[in-house]
């Protein structure tokens, strides 16, 4: 089993959650930096590093100020096969199962595989839903595929339920980013009952009713991007419902 995944059997054997800032490389250093200080101070469980244009270039840069200033887990969250780097630890091997496009289903995942096999990255297969956020994501248009409504727990569920099936290890749920709503309680609750995989939720989690909201419903482990980005605050908010959230869940 990876790495990340025993970190988030771990995290859910001790009856907690995590929490996963997401850095998007196409800022400024300085930003970047000041982000993974606040991630280093509030113990953030996980960096993402990714986004649906990033190049390696940028993508290098920011993994070296992320590795020398954090030293928890920093998983590449890719938006296409060119976002490889071995300064990070791992990757999630993402197949966009809510979309009908067959690149971001299987055809990039090819391209990439040979890369990561030489590679001493942390492989984590990964289902990734997009869910309809109230607005068109990048994700959404960068890929050309449809989000999952909003209103249909049932799709995402059985969508879900599919991944596992074909032996994927973890559910990344995802309004994506910047998302004007996050995922709804039913619809994350849905799937955590019908499959029990480590999962996911991120997109457009900007306060702490949001984060405890989708915690409460199942969420193993939430990502913040944007807000932190907007608000370096939130990163500490969030941080704080992550801790005293503690034993008072059991879903
Ligand atoms: C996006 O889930 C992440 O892929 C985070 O979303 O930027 O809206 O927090 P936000």
């Amino acid at each position: 089993m990876s790495n990340l995944l025993q970190q988030i059997y771990t995290i859910k054997n001790e009856h907690k959650k995590g929490l996963a800032v997401l850095i998007d490389p196409d800022q400024p250093s300085e930003s970047v930096l000041n982000i993974v200080q606040l991630c280093k101070s509030h113990l953030i469980d996980f960096i993402f590093v990714g986004g649906s244009l990033v190049t390696s270039g940028v993508l290098s840069k920011t993994l070296q100020i992320i590795k020398s200033h954090f030293e928890g887990p920093v998983y590449i969250f890719p938006g296409n096969e060119f976002m490889i780097d071995e300064q990070a630890d791992g990757i999630l091997f993402l197949s966009l199962l809510s979309g009908r496009n067959p690149e971001y289903l299987i055809g990039k995942q090819i391209v990439a595989a040979p890369t990561l096999a030489k590679s001493n990255l942390d492989i984590v297969p990964t289902a990734y839903l997009l869910i309809d956020g109230g607005r068109e994501t990048s994700v959404s248009y960068i890929s050309n595929t449809k989000p999952i409504p909003a209103d249909k727990p049932d799709i995402a569920s059985a969508t879900a339920l599919a991944g596992k099936l074909m032996g994927m290890q973890c559910i990344y749920m995802d309004a994506g980013s910047g998302a004007l709503h996050c995922i709804s309680p039913k619809m994350i609750a849905q799937v955590k009952k019908q499959v029990h995989l480590p999962l996911i939720i991120g997109g457009g989690i900007r306060n702490a009713e949001a984060a405890l909201n989708a915690y409460k419903a199942g969420a193993d482990i939430i990502v913040i991007g944007n807000g932190a980005e907007d608000d370096k605050s939130l990163i500490q908010t969030i941080a704080n419902v992550r801790n005293t959230i503690g034993h008072s869940i059991e879903v």
